[in-house]
């Protein structure tokens, strides 16, 4: 039947479970047989943007890229889920406009567990290294957080389950005709 590609583009703080929750829908959507590839810092911070750091212009650059590559995946018939913080509403405009000024679909899911949370959490102990001053320009402690207003899905996994996060995800791309 019809056309998947899409970008499925997550955001939110570092320790949400951006990329937690990518991993748990990419494994149902293959049990679906519908191809995926998971984009996020891990896979492109050493290789494609292995020379940008983490001030405001690195970042924009760093979501320019990643947009433009997660284009061409969903352009190939593919489910693109690329999570990266992208704390910058302008930034995610940008993404968003790479992908619609070539029509391909863009799902916005803000993962909006809050900062205390996260901070709990704090799986690599960045936070505490930030609190700390080992780490400068840390999102959420002394660099910006920007709120999506308009995503199309907001999960909060700090009070829900990865699974029921999954589920929210697929009843959209259900309703959209993805899935
Ligand atoms: C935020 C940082 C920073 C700073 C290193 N601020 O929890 P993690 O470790 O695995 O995810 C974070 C990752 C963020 O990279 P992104 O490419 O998603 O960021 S952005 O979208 O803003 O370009 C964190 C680690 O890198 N990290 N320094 N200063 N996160």
């Amino acid at each position: 039947d019809g056309f998947r590609g899409c970008t499925i583009w997550f955001t939110g703080l570092s320790g949400a479970g951006k990329t937690t929750i990518s991993f748990a829908l990419e494994r149902t959507l293959n049990q679906l047989g519908i191809p995926c590839y998971g984009l996020d810092g891990d896979n492109v911070r050493h290789g494609l943007c292995k020379n940008l750091g983490f001030s405001k212009d690195d970042r924009k650059e760093n979501i320019r890229r990643v947009a433009e590559v997660s284009k061409l995946f969903a352009d190939s018939g593919m489910v693109c889920l690329a999570s990266f913080i992208s704390p910058f509403k302008e930034d995610r405009l940008e993404a968003r406009r790479i992908h619609c000024c070539d029509k391909v679909r863009f799902v916005e899911v803000h993962v909006s567990t809050s900062l205390e949370i996260c901070e709990l959490r704090d799986p690599k102990k960045l936070y505490k290294k930030a609190r700390a001053g080992e780490i400068r320009g840390f999102t959420g402690i002394d660099s910006v957080y920007e709120p999506p207003e308009n995503a199309e899905i907001v999960l909060d996994a700090g009070t829900q389950s990865v699974q029921a996060c999954v589920t929210k995800v697929l009843k959209h791309l259900t309703e959209v005709g993805i899935v």
